[in-house]
């Protein structure tokens, strides 16, 4: 192995040399984007539905200073359990992870970097980062943006939370040219909601068209990742003037109380689901499955086409 803080697990190890289908899933959702035991039960279903369509899940996250490219049940358990005492680490701060020796759940932008440290392609999450409303004065835009300027992965999410601006975040991507392709949609979702107002760039309507798309893409040695965006399953989907108060007090609230930089974010998600009694966290649960399942298929195209 070229890097030997890397520890691919055996079966993801053995999936990738096989060429079968492969998923990454990220860690942070699970210490900072949702309560145990719920993180720790949605983790462990997500693998699961990774695996019921025929492809290996490897959630990734640094543990003990390796980075681990497939957990085990255990290390999941854990980082669940220790929530936000574990590190948020982003690409910035991975080395220093790792030489200390510690854990760190990883966010989008550093599974993608492990992701394709250990060459898996597909990644599934809930929503990715974004530029945060009011970017203009504090200039809070998540490193997941750059992330997907340069890393040849492609993320399936429910789109950006609502807590972001979403527009801004859309031009962001434009500009650093990753594509935001709308599978069976033609609006960007809004994670706890179908629809933004917001046109995708492509729409597309099968996990085959998509894995044409990426193979064409990198086989054209254009660098950098794509968004799928997958909007929340209808039955799911919550009341938007709702979401829009719940979203606009947690704001309110984090700037009261000072909330910013990577506490941002995390903050945000657990207030939200305070005001909505739950049911955001429930609509969380539902959107991560969704993509985990079409994530799962899009690496079986892809596995087919290589
Ligand atoms: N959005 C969500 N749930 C999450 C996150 C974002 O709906 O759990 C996490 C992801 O790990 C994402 C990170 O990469 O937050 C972005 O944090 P920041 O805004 O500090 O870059
Ligand atoms: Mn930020």
């Amino acid at each position: 192995m070229k890097y030997s803080f890397l520890e691919v697990a055996p079966q993801v190890a053995e999936a990738l040399r096989q060429a079968q289908p492969v998923v990454a899933l990220e860690s942070t959702i699970i210490a900072h984007g949702m309560p145990y035991p719920d993180n720790v039960e949605t983790a462990l279903r997500c693998e699961a539905a990774v695996r019921e369509h025929g492809a290996v899940p490897a959630t990734i996250a640094i543990v003990n200073g390796r980075f681990k490219i497939g957990l085990s049940s255990n290390d999941i358990e854990m980082l669940g359990r220790e929530g936000h005492k574990i590190a948020k680490t982003s690409r910035r701060d991975i080395a220093f992870i790792l030489a200390k020796g510690g854990h760190g759940a990883t966010t989008v932008a550093s599974t993608m970097i492990g992701a394709r440290l250990a060459g898996i392609s597909i990644f599934a999450t809930g929503g990715i980062g974004g530029v945060h409303r009011g970017a203009r004065e504090t200039m809070d835009i998540s490193a997941d943006l750059q992330e997907l300027a340069r890393t040849n992965v492609a993320v399936v999410c429910a789109g950006a939370k609502a807590v972001l601006d979403l527009e801004l975040t859309l031009e962001y991507l434009e500009t650093h040219g990753v594509p935001v392709v709308g599978f069976q949609t033609e609006e960007f979702p809004a994670f706890y909601t179908r629809r933004s107002g917001f046109s995708v760039d492509y729409r597309l309507d099968t996990p085959q068209e998509l894995a044409q798309a990426l193979r064409i893409k990198w086989d054209t040695g254009i660098q950098g990742g794509i968004v799928v965006a997958n909007p929340i399953p209808k039955a799911h989907a919550m009341n938007r003037e709702s979401v829009e108060q719940a979203i606009e007090q947690a704001i309110h609230d984090a700037d009261a109380q000072g909330i910013r930089g990577k506490a941002l974010t995390p903050y945000l998600l657990a207030r939200i689901e305070q005001l909505t009694a739950g049911v955001s966290l429930q609509a969380n649960k539902a959107l991560v499955l969704n993509n985990v399942s079409l994530a799962a298929q899009i690496a079986a195209e892809y596995a087919a086409l290589t």
